[in-house]
């Protein structure tokens, strides 16, 4: 049978009334500056995306080349369509009003261009992910300033990844469950192949940077000891591991076999509110996973419920199956499961 490719899905939700032409088209661009980033890294020491630049990205981490290259393939792929008021990325202190000599439309787009970029100089899968949110009805006149992005994560009307692996997936939720398109490089189309997926919820695996255990909270270091324990401590199963140091490629997995993923707040200078970043990979991850099915924590709420205050907040995270995340909150973190 000749599977769908992400057009035909798109165009499938637009006629249903599930989204609308212009989101629709803005998913397509988005996916199209996946294909071109993908294009880049797939070249690697080949072409012009490797190493280091002399420069630090608002976070005060170094830029890698590939950082500020995805960072510009979306901005050129995005910003000229029509459907954007304007854009926030990792890579950008600052927001990005849509220039006056392009048509302005509903939407915010909010990006990580490049997530888990240390990975890319050792050829190990690196992600994009992208949220979008509609623009308040601003006054006329009232150009997009940057508190519109302050939104709830529930409030987003589409968020997805792609994971450049050995494979080239991308994956999105429109709000209604959570499906997964296979880039095929011979025609240059992502191809539906997971109409619908859920995070299995049989699956002990736990996802943590173990090297951080002594900054952690003591709840969260004790459900850690508890998992290396496995069966013949308090936990009824025995726990395998992985930490991947790309939240894409973490993500990815406990989508596709279930598991947990922790980042928690820690005692380091600038990681009591933990690392990761709200806006572009705590929300849009968050969506992702409460549309298959499983369930998110951050300092006793679910993540979708945060209301931003900032446009590069950071947030301890907790995220998988529901079965692990109401474990750990409910019998290490003594918090009832957010609703
Ligand atoms: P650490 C990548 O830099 C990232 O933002 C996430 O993709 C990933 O989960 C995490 O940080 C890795 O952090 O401290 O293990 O390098």
């Amino acid at each position: 049978m000749r599977r769908k490719s992400l057009s035909q899905f798109l165009i499938e939700a637009e006629r249903t009334g599930d989204i609308s032409a212009d989101l629709r088209l803005l998913i397509e661009l988005v996916a199209r500056a996946c294909k071109s980033i993908s294009h880049r890294i797939s070249k690697g020491a080949l072409g012009d995306a490797l190493g280091n630049l002399q420069t630090e990205n608002v976070q005060g981490e170094v830029q890698k080349k590939l950082d500020v290259i995805a960072n510009e393939i979306f901005l050129d792929a995005n910003e000229w369509g029509g459907q954007l008021a304007a854009l926030a990325s990792e890579e950008m202190e600052f927001i990005r009003v849509v220039p006056s000599h392009y048509p302005k439309g509903e939407y915010l787009l909010v990006f990580d261009p490049i997530d888990g970029s240390s990975n890319v100089d050792v050829n190990l899968s690196v992600g994009t992910i992208f949220s979008v949110l509609k623009a308040p009805e601003a006054s006329p006149g009232r150009d997009i300033r940057e508190e519109d992005f302050f939104q709830a994560g529930r409030n987003q009307v589409a968020a997805g990844y792609a994971i450049y692996g050995p494979q080239t997936i991308l994956v999105l939720t429109l709000g209604r469950g959570v499906s997964g398109f296979t880039l095929d490089r011979h025609i240059g189309s992502f191809i539906l192949t997971d109409a619908t997926m859920k995070i299995p919820d049989t699956n002990r695996e736990f996802a943590i940077n173990a090297s951080n255990r002594r900054y952690w909270p003591e709840p969260i270091q004790r459900y850690f000891d508890d998992c290396l324990a496995g069966s013949v401590g308090q936990l009824a199963h025995d726990y395998n591991m992985r930490w991947t140091a790309s939240m894409v490629a973490d993500v990815h997995r406990i989508l596709t076999r279930g598991g947990v993923f922790l980042y928690p707040a820690d005692s380091r200078p600038g990681m009591q509110s933990g690392k990761l970043r709200l806006l572009y990979e705590g929300a849009p991850m968050a969506l992702l996973i409460e549309q298959a099915g499983g369930r998110t924590w951050s300092n006793g709420q679910a993540i979708l419920d945060i209301e931003p205050e900032s446009l590069h907040q950071r947030i301890p995270v907790v995220l998988g199956s529901t079965s692990e995340v109401q474990l750990l909150v409910e019998h290490y973190l003594h918090n009832e499961l957010p609703d």
